[in-house]
């Protein structure tokens, strides 16, 4: 595999566990707020997250290439409202689609078709992601500031459950 390519690869198994690691801390915080629905929605991100980080870690080792892991930052948690965390997860997921746009823009030029195949699972999945973390912000926006509103919203997210990644599952 071309070097650029594996080395990109190799950072995004990372930032697939510092979004994990984010999420969580997301979670936490609606956790301590007591909207136990939108925690919930979070502990999920946080599993469907470690699945992104599983398929790049699977598509390396299947390539035969070595997955070196490296230290995960600490997120920043000091959110001041219940606004906040839906702005940075919706930050966050556009800057994810930035790196994964960049590794298919290296795997293009380095004529490596394979994973420019392999990403586009990821480039489908990050239209789902940004839609996800925009469409909260919106509803919060919207409902969040009312108290009915907001725990109509926290029993919504109380419903979602997961489900594992496609590529996982079909590994
Ligand atoms: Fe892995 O999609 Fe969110 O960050």
């Amino acid at each position: 595999m071309d070097e650029k390519v594996y080395e990109l690869i190799n950072d995004q198994i990372n930032k697939e566990f510092y979004s994990a690691y984010l999420y969580m801390a997301i979670a936490d915080y609606y956790e301590d707020e007591g909207l136990k629905g939108f925690a919930n929605w979070y502990m999920i991100q946080t599993q469907e997250e470690r699945d992104h980080a599983l398929i790049f870690r699977k598509y390396l080792l299947d390539n035969d290439c070595k997955v070196v892991l490296t230290e995960i930052a600490q997120p920043d948690a000091s959110f001041s409202d219940h606004l906040s965390p839906l702005q940075a997860a919706l930050e966050h997921e556009k800057y994810i689609t930035g790196t994964i746009n960049d590794i298919y823009a290296a795997a293009t030029e380095a004529k490596d078709f394979r994973t420019v195949n392999f990403l586009k699972w990821f480039i489908d999945e990050q239209l789902e992601e940004e839609a996800n973390a925009r469409d909260m912000v919106t509803n919060f926006k919207l409902f969040g500031n009312d108290a009915k509103g907001l725990y109509d919203l926290d029993r919504e997210y109380q419903a979602r459950t997961y489900v594992q990644a496609a590529p996982l599952a079909t590994a």
